[in-house]
């Protein structure tokens, strides 16, 4: 079954291909000229669809899209769906110094936090869509070169390091993304037995 995975973010397409084990191909790859969606929704999952369906109307393929972002439990679930953007621009360094600096001196007790994803899938059986929630919480300041946007600042539940500085097979065995993915594959398997 082919699967058009509707995103511009190619660590996103690497995470997604290494839980799968299989190549997968983000639509640069697949020289993708439809129309951007704007990402206007008020939930992970809106925002989900309103990519996946963009891709599937122009592609007429089965489209994959990956809504994700880190929930603060201190700012009320912020960034939550703002995450790609929330200093402003889309540069996850200066998105981690204004969380941190938000953070302040907050009490290790008190930074508990989440990464979402939310992955919906649009073809022409319909639409369905599935999440993976990964608790843990901000670290006072970056470490690790691993993985993307917000793990060097994002320490998993069970750990004393961040997201970053875990080997990527581990983040991929745990991560929101992973327990999305999960299910979708679940799901998959379901349907075409
Ligand atoms: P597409 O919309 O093209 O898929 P995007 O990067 O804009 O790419 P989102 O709108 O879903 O994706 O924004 C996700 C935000 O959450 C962005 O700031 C990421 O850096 C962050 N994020 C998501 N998953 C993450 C992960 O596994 N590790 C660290 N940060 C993550």
């Amino acid at each position: 079954m082919q699967i058009v995975l509707a995103t511009h973010n190619a660590h996103k397409v690497t995470e997604l291909g290494a839980i799968l084990g299989a190549a997968v191909e983000g639509l640069e790859l697949l020289g993708y000229d439809g129309p951007e969606p704007v990402e206007d929704g008020t939930s992970y999952l809106e925002n989900a669809l309103i990519k996946a369906r963009a891709a599937y109307a122009h592609t007429g393929v089965t489209s994959m899209a990956d809504d994700s972002g880190i929930a603060v439990e201190i700012l009320g679930g912020s960034p939550g769906i703002f995450s790609a953007r929330w200093a402003g621009g889309r540069d996850n360094v200066a998105n981690r110094q204004l969380l941190l600096s938000q953070l302040g001196d907050v009490a290790q007790e008190h930074r508990a936090a989440a990464f979402v994803c939310t992955i919906a899938l649009v073809g022409p059986d319909g639409e369905t869509s599935f999440t993976g929630i990964w608790p843990g919480r901000v670290a006072t300041e970056e470490h690790g070169e691993h993985g993307f946007g917000y793990d060097p600042i994002f320490i998993p539940e069970g750990f004393e390091v961040t997201a970053a500085e875990l080997e990527p097979e581990v983040k991929n065995s745990m991560s929101h993304r992973a327990l999305a993915l999960e299910q979708l594959v679940s799901y998959l398997n379901a349907i075409a037995e």
